[in-house]
């Protein structure tokens, strides 16, 4: 059986959702966040010593894994490669990308904004300029998905639930508004899929909805 250790109100979020989508059997161990800090739990030190979220523990304790990415690309094989790689190229290529991008490049402004948001005085200031290199990612992702529904091409796949909460995220306190349409109708259609809610009942607080 697979365990997600699984930090509320966190990217962990996706993992429960990929699970959902894949039929997999799964259990789920909640964290509370430190309410002065926001950080995890000591306790998530003893599953990896990260002591961060998600992690899954599989195959009666043989495997430990780390990084959204890397869980994604796991689940989905032991799945069968449902959800996963599409077999046309440029699809392909872009599902490659997304899975790199969410985790590598979008989430790392956010933070730094959400981070600047706790510094008193100056970090206002500071938001201002990390503003500018969110738009560029938002700007682009629009356009992405201008072209096509999902990331990867014209199917639903894992490209799209790891680009779920960098966008949810961005709603949060990036700026991401009505003003982008075609990303503000994609968020709307994943919250509705009956698997994004099952993962919901399933992890408790999640505040990105
Ligand atoms: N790139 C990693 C990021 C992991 C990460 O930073 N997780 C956050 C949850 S949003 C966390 O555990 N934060 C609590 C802490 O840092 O103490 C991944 O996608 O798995």
């Amino acid at each position: 059986m697979i365990t997600v250790h699984h930090l509320e109100n966190s990217r962990s979020q996706r993992v429960l959702w990929l699970l959902e989508e894949l039929g997999l059997p799964y259990e789920v161990k909640r964290y509370a966040r430190n309410p002065r800090t926001m950080l995890a739990p000591p306790e998530l030190r003893a599953i990896h010593p990260l002591g961060k979220s998600p992690v899954i523990v599989d195959e009666d304790g043989q495997h430990t894994i780390a990084e959204t990415g890397a869980i994604i690309a796991y689940l989905v094989d032991k799945a069968g490669g449902g959800m996963g790689e599409p077999a046309e190229e440029a699809s392909m290529l872009r599902y490659r990308f997304y899975l790199h991008y969410a985790e590598g490049s979008l989430m790392p402004p956010l933070l730094v904004k959400l981070v600047l948001g706790r510094v008193p005085l100056l970090g206002r200031i500071a938001q201002r300029r990390i503003q500018p290199m969110i738009d560029v990612h938002l700007d682009f992702v629009e356009s992405e998905l201008a072209s096509r529904p999902w990331f990867a091409g014209e199917n639903f796949t894992a490209a799209d639930i790891i680009m779920s909460f960098p966008l949810e995220a961005a709603r949060d306190r990036g700026g991401l508004n009505a003003s982008r349409p075609f990303t503000t109708r994609w968020l709307e259609t994943i919250h509705q899929r009956p698997t994004y809610q099952a993962a919901l009942a399933r992890g408790g607080p999640y505040r990105f909805v």
